[in-house]
């Protein structure tokens, strides 16, 4: 086993377990963790990582795991990518920062260059980045409301935009995020989403779309309206790909009212969905895109990409921030962007999504407490409810996380509702890796009650 698994970044591709999770070492850092760190900050994971490399983490006892979750959705390229440890060192050693806004760099252009060229669209784009999700959000909704003179944001049910004030109010779930955080920044309004498998049967993506504007209509204004902000398949909220024709129905009504279109790609972006951005899969070309996670192998970066003409409608010095487009962030996503298009990661993403759904919806077939098995790419979802019925499994849902965990894989939960284990595999996973994972998911599955 460990002979034959390949090695990436210096890390063996394979499963191993020398102590029972968590090991004796994680069991001490989170004694001090516990004593310095402050407890609102939680772990998904009790045991600390050591290195990691390729599709396996391997943490401080020596147990190496495999990584369904890439971190949520960053190290799209695997952790450890070859181009990104190289071109990040070579930049490093050059200058670690000089700030954009008083000394500029090629890198910041290059990588504004590779996303005007890569995001859906062939008008003529800007770009401006940014550190983190959060921030490249509320940046998409100041240029929105330069850009159209107006106030008032729409967003959807189960969406998640983030934890900054204008961002925790974008997003739809109080606990854990919004709790006791209020009051949040006005203008912002709520719409239904799609969501096929909790929707009546009757409601496919144009009549959803329609539930949606009408009550926009009614409710906002599209004259009061600067943007409409949307995860093309919601990540937090529940891996929600909404019914076809949602989506573009969305945006042909915000073309036609002077409202901006905004999609928030943070976690579906750079090949995550089995094409380069999730809105590719229908041909929607939003007029701003927000992305970030899995645009720069595990730095921290976010970009606004969009239309000329509302990128350019701020004023001179209206965008920044200290670190935005810090330079290894930058060359880091370069050396992404450069491994996504050389080794086709797109199609890499379509093959996992193959793997994946080909043993989820056998296990689907002999387990009603999987109500759904649903996503794209290596963005998929099972949805755990009460047999027969569509009431979401909570405590279930926890129990197969954290069996998976104490088994050595990585799984994230996510919902709404916190009935559904998400399945975000780095790229760079290989197929055994995959496979073993899944068979550790279907035996913890069988044996929690
Ligand atoms: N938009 C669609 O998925 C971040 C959040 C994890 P930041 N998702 C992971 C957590 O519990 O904090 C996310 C996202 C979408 C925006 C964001 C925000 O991105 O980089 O975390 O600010």
């Amino acid at each position: 086993m460990t002979d034959q698994s390949p090695t990436v970044a210096g890390v063996s591709q394979h499963r191993a377990l020398v102590t029972e999770l968590p090991g004796p070492r994680s069991r001490a850092l989170m004694e001090r963790k516990t004593a310095a760190v402050a407890s609102g900050v939680g772990t998904t994971m009790q045991v600390f990582a050591a290195r990691a490399g390729g599709g396996v983490v391997i943490d401080v006892d020596g147990n190496h795991l495999i990584d369904l979750g890439s971190g949520i959705a960053v190290t799209t390229v695997g952790n450890g990518a070859p181009r990104v440890v190289e071109a990040v060192q070579e930049q490093v050693a050059a200058f670690t920062h000089t700030c954009f806004m008083v000394t500029p760099y090629d890198g910041y252009v290059a990588v504004a260059e590779a996303l005007n060229r890569l995001t859906p669209g062939d008008h003529e784009k800007r770009t401006a980045l940014f550190n983190s999700g959060a921030e490249a959000v509320e940046n998409a909704v100041k240029i929105a409301r330069v850009a159209t003179g107006k106030h008032g944001v729409v967003v959807f049910d189960h969406a998640y935009h983030g934890r900054t004030n204008l961002t925790m109010a974008m997003t739809a779930k109080n606990m854990p995020y919004k709790h006791g955080f209020g009051p949040f920044a006005p203008e912002v309004y709520r719409a239904p989403v799609s969501y096929p498998f909790r929707d009546d049967k009757t409601v496919d993506g144009q009549v959803a779309a329609a539930r949606a504007l009408d009550l926009i209509e009614k409710q906002v204004g599209a004259e009061n309206l600067a943007a409409m902000v949307i995860e093309p398949i919601q990540g937090e909220g529940g891996f929600i790909e909404p019914a076809p024709g949602f989506l573009p129905a969305l945006v042909a009504w915000c073309r036609e009212n002077g409202v901006v279109f905004v999609a928030d790609e943070v976690q579906t972006g750079f090949a995550r969905t089995g094409d380069l951005f999730a809105c590719d899969h229908e041909g929607v070309v939003p007029d701003l895109i927000v992305t970030a996670k899995g645009i720069a192998g595990g730095l921290p970066l976010s970009a606004v990409t969009g239309r000329a003409e509302l990128m350019d409608a701020v004023h001179s010095g209206g965008l920044g921030g200290t670190y935005g487009g810090n330079p290894l962030a930058c060359a880091a996503a370069l050396a992404a962007i450069e491994t996504i298009e050389a080794e086709d990661l797109a199609n890499r993403a379509r093959q996992v999504e193959r793997l994946m759904k080909e043993r989820l919806h056998r296990l689907a077939a002999n387990d009603a407490r999987i109500g759904e098995v649903r996503g794209r790419g290596a963005m998929i979802a099972v949805e755990l409810v009460v047999p027969g019925t569509t009431t979401p499994d909570a405590a279930l849902t926890k129990e197969v996380a954290a069996a998976a965990h104490r088994a050595g894989v990585i799984l994230l939960t996510c919902g709404t509702h916190g009935n559904v284990l998400r399945l975000l595999p780095p790229l760079a996973i290989t197929d055994a890796l995959l496979h073993e994972a899944l068979d550790v998911f279907a035996d913890v599955l069988a044996d929690t009650p």
